[in-house]
């Protein structure tokens, strides 16, 4: 074989190393596949962060998120936003978030949510911060948050244009 016959095989293995879809934020536990897992950019001095996830339940039957830690954070919850009195409020999910079986369900911005409290750093945007998420079923689950600018409403490349609600700017909102 010619050394040029070896440099062409050598690119096609290359370009088919490259092809294959890298997607390494996929985390897959047990029926479930959780997806585009990240969170905002915290200012200064803030020490509440939120956490966003999308789950598929691709079993046949329900799983709950429960509640997650990271090393990051000295708490982490699963919380709902709703409107209280025409306050914008959330509170923990305190039997946790069933992810019902054939369904995807998506944590978002002015909807379900992680909550990290105890920031015992900032978040920096192009971070990773690791977490653990804990199911029901599927037990605890290890994946990482992109960290994405500070009025992000959505992981890098995805449609953001649905959802506007800051939590930054609703007035009395409370924790
Ligand atoms: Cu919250």
């Amino acid at each position: 074989m010619t050394s040029f016959a070896r440099g062409i095989i050598g690119a096609l293995l290359l370009a088919g190393l490259l092809a294959t879809p890298v997607r390494a934020q996929d985390v897959k536990a047990g029926d479930l596949v959780i997806t585009q897992a990240w969170t905002r950019a915290t200012p200064g001095g803030a020490k509440i962060g939120g956490g966003y996830v999308t789950i598929e339940n691709k079993g046949a039957a329900p799983d709950r998120l429960i509640g997650g830690s990271a090393d990051v954070a000295g708490k982490v919850e699963v919380h709902e936003m709703a409107m209280n009195n025409g306050v914008m409020t959330m509170r923990p999910l305190d039997k946790g978030l069933v992810i019902e079986p054939g369904k995807t369900v998506k944590l978002a911005p002015g909807g379900y949510h992680l909550m990290m409290f105890d920031l015992k750093s900032p978040l920096k945007q192009g971070d990773k911060v690791p977490v653990t998420l804990e199911f029901e079923k599927a037990g605890k689950v290890k994946l990482s948050l992109d960290v994405q600018g500070i009025g992000a409403q959505g992981p890098a490349g995805a449609d953001n244009s649905g959802g506007n609600m800051d939590m930054k700017k609703m007035p009395g909102m409370k924790m």
